[in-house]
């Protein structure tokens, strides 16, 4: 007959031999990821933000460069020396050629291995010499020109300066506007899935071995 203060001792020991082998696993911190809110990134230019998404445009406010009137905020965009100072850029780094533009900026403080990224949608009524849409990381510049999402990998850890904005280029006249949706920081290193289910085998496995011998034992 099987006693029940033995098998509960087993169990215990099944649990322990489990907490052992796992301990030879490296365990993982929790796992990080968080969404990130550009409505509360700071603003230079004309920037509207509703509840689903942050826009951008590089349009007047009197609507005299385009057909029709494509500002958002009633600010202005920002002369172009005046948004490179917003954004910490050195003079010149978006581009000789552009005029204006708007953008959103924010400082992250992240980890090797942080994944910043966003979905973002530009659409442009400028034909001639085309509007840009750019996002900066610390000094460098990353036009928005690929497909969505735009994603990034932090080599190092650090506090950096991150912008998203959008410019005229020759001209202040006909105007673009960039949507930004989803955006996050998430460190795919540190997800514990596979250990944690790992973990689970294990305990299963140890409890069914013990309690099988324990059964041949009574
Ligand atoms: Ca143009
Ligand atoms: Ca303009
Ligand atoms: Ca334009």
């Amino acid at each position: 007959m099987l006693n029940a203060t033995f098998i509960v001792s087993k169990l215990h020991q099944a649990i322990v031999v489990s907490f052992l082998s796992l301990s030879s696993f490296t365990i993982a911190s929790p796992t990080f990821a968080a969404s990130l809110d550009f409505s509360t990134w700071d603003k230079s230019g004309d920037v509207f933000s509703n509840l689903t998404e942050t826009k951008l445009t590089n349009a007047f406010t009197d609507g005299s460069d385009d057909a029709d009137n494509y500002n958002l905020s009633g600010n202005d965009p920002t002369d172009i020396s005046l948004l490179e100072n917003f954004l910490a850029l050195n003079p010149g780094k978006l581009g000789d050629d552009a005029t204006e533009g708007s953008a959103i900026k924010t400082a992250l403080n992240v980890l090797a291995g942080d994944v910043f990224s966003f979905d973002y949608s530009f659409s442009t009524y400028d034909t001639v010499s085309s509007d840009r849409a750019f996002a900066t990381i610390g000094n460098l510049v990353f036009s928005l020109t690929g497909s969505t999402p735009f994603s990034y990998t932090f080599a190092t850890s650090g506090i950096y300066n991150i912008g998203i904005g959008v410019i005229d280029v020759n001209d202040v006249v006909n105007s673009s506007t960039l949507s930004l949706t989803n955006a996050s920081l998430t460190n795919p290193q540190s997800v514990p899935e596979p250990l944690t289910t790992l973990g689970s085998i294990l305990a299963g496995s140890f409890g069914v071995m013990l309690k099988r011998r324990d059964s041949k034992k009574a």
